[in-house]
């Protein structure tokens, strides 16, 4: 029996299914299915954390993060690329077409132009409103720090595209996709192009992606401590409450403060859960798709 699925973050994370899915009930591969779902969200100016119509850095530029994984030997990513919206599919072609695994900033745009990829400007003009207005309330405000900071509850506010797939073959596969916190300090790099931070796939072991506030990830490289935990025999939902537990206990959490996190098996189990409340994940098998809520809200 197939096990087919796409799962995908947020409620946004339904344009991902919608664009994944058909590859998936076609036969088709989980790698193509994840990066189509990316895509699509990439290219929806209307979802303000990926892609196109990203909330820029404080100094006004759009910086896009992004990472796909097959397996330890098959993976790619880029980070700080700021002329091209598709950054997944520059993360597969890094991951394809080079002896590397991630590039940054203008390396990577020019890696991207030279394999054909148009650029484009990604701001939008609903995103620079909002960026000269988050300005005008800075006025006066010294700490060179602060950044907007997301109501964790709030959908709208979040955040990053991370699509994990199993197809037809037993294949898993997993990419994500962000432009990152909205304002943040020029340069700033989170954990979703960063390989086993905000995505690990083991083919024989699982899959999982992280959300929400890349900082927390980063200290227990949280998708990898999952997907080793999974190695270890342990169920999706153990092991991403394992996590998050992780987290609570490693960082002074405030309110503003989110991680989501799923994970998926190679046989198809799979399991989300999250810091907060509001967290919300897409999935999509035979029996059509769905949003789903969390199995476990830590806090
Ligand atoms: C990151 N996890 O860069 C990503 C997405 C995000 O607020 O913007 N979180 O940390």
């Amino acid at each position: 029996m197939s096990v087919r699925i796409v799962l995908s973050t947020w409620s946004f994370g339904a344009i991902a299914n919608a664009a994944a899915w058909p590859i998936l009930s076609n036969g088709g591969q989980a790698l193509d299915a994840v990066e189509a779902g990316c895509r699509a969200v990439e290219a929806d100016p209307m979802v303000q954390s990926v892609g196109y119509g990203g909330r820029p850095d404080r100094s006004g530029q759009v910086s896009l993060d992004a990472s796909i994984m097959l397996s330890p030997s098959q993976c790619g990513s880029v980070c700080y690329v700021r002329r091209h919206m598709h950054a997944a599919t520059i993360a597969r072609l890094v991951m394809q077409r080079t002896q590397h695994v991630m590039l940054a900033g203008e390396g990577a745009d020019r890696f991207a132009e030279s394999q054909g990829m148009q650029p484009c400007e990604l701001l939008t003009e609903k995103a620079r409103r909002a960026w000269l207005d988050w300005c005008k309330q800075q006025e006066g405000n010294t700490d060179t720090t602060s950044h907007y900071t997301p109501d964790a509850n709030i959908e709208e506010n979040h955040d990053t595209v991370g699509v994990l797939a199993l197809d037809d073959h037993g294949q898993l596969a997993g990419a994500c996709s962000t432009s990152g916190l909205a304002y943040k300090a020029a340069g700033r790099v989170g954990d979703s192009p960063i390989i086993g931070h905000g995505l690990f796939v083991h083919p024989k072991y699982g899959a999982v992606v992280a959300t929400g506030s890349g900082e927390l990830v980063m200290g227990v490289c949280g998708s990898f401590a999952a997907v080793e935990l999974m190695r270890r025999g342990a169920s999706p939902l153990d092991v991403i409450t394992e996590v998050l537990s992780r987290v609570a206990e490693e960082y002074e959490l405030h309110d503003d403060h989110q991680v989501g996190m799923i994970a998926l098996s190679p046989e198809g189990h799979w399991a989300s859960a999250s810091l907060r409340s509001g967290f919300t994940t897409a999935a999509h098998n035979a029996d059509g798709g769905h949003l789903v809520e969390p199995d476990t809200v830590l806090l």
